[in-house]
């Protein structure tokens, strides 16, 4: 099944957390990592009184079901000293699965697709760089869409 994934984080050095959330991924034996965008510095979106983040998006295939994915990207982010502190607020690395298998989830752990994907443009520039024909989940191809926030690519 293809997944798209975001990863961002904003305390310690970013560029190698999201790096090792990368090596994690690929040393997964039921996953590969098919696709990895350019990271793009992003301005705090929700909560703004925080460090800038640094995010990208990576399309992984993998057999694992979503909740044994979701499972597995917990279980990096813990390894990586996420502490659950405030929402929306600053951490070392979070990993969110976007969409997996264009399927729809919803219970209180998961949501497919992620609900707020298409408001943010941390998700959407990465996302636009390695899939530019993509069609989101609103039926709304991803070259017309922005969606709100500051993004640069490094
Ligand atoms: N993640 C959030 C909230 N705000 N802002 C940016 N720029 N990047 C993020 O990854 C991010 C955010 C909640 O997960
Ligand atoms: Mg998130
Ligand atoms: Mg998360």
């Amino acid at each position: 099944m293809k997944a798209y994934l975001s990863i961002g984080g904003n305390i310690g050095d970013r560029g190698k957390n999201l790096a090792e959330v990368c090596r994690r991924l690929r040393e997964h034996p039921q996953l590969k990592l098919l696709k990895e965008s350019s990271i793009f510095e992003t301005k705090p979106w929700g909560n703004l009184d925080q460090p800038d983040f640094w995010n990208q998006v990576l399309e992984i295939e993998t057999d694992l079901p979503p909740l044994d994915l979701l499972e597995l990207c917990q279980k990096i982010e813990n390894e990586l000293g996420r502490k659950r502190i405030i929402h929306w607020g600053p951490r070392t690395v979070d990993i969110d699965i976007l969409t997996y298998d264009n399927r729809e989830y919803k219970d209180d752990r998961l949501t497919l697709p992620h609900p707020r994907m298409e408001e943010r443009a941390f998700v959407l520039a990465p996302l636009r760089e390695i899939a530019p024909e993509y069609v989101l989940p609103s039926g709304r191809r991803i070259e017309e869409v922005s969606g709100e926030g500051e993004v640069r690519k490094l």
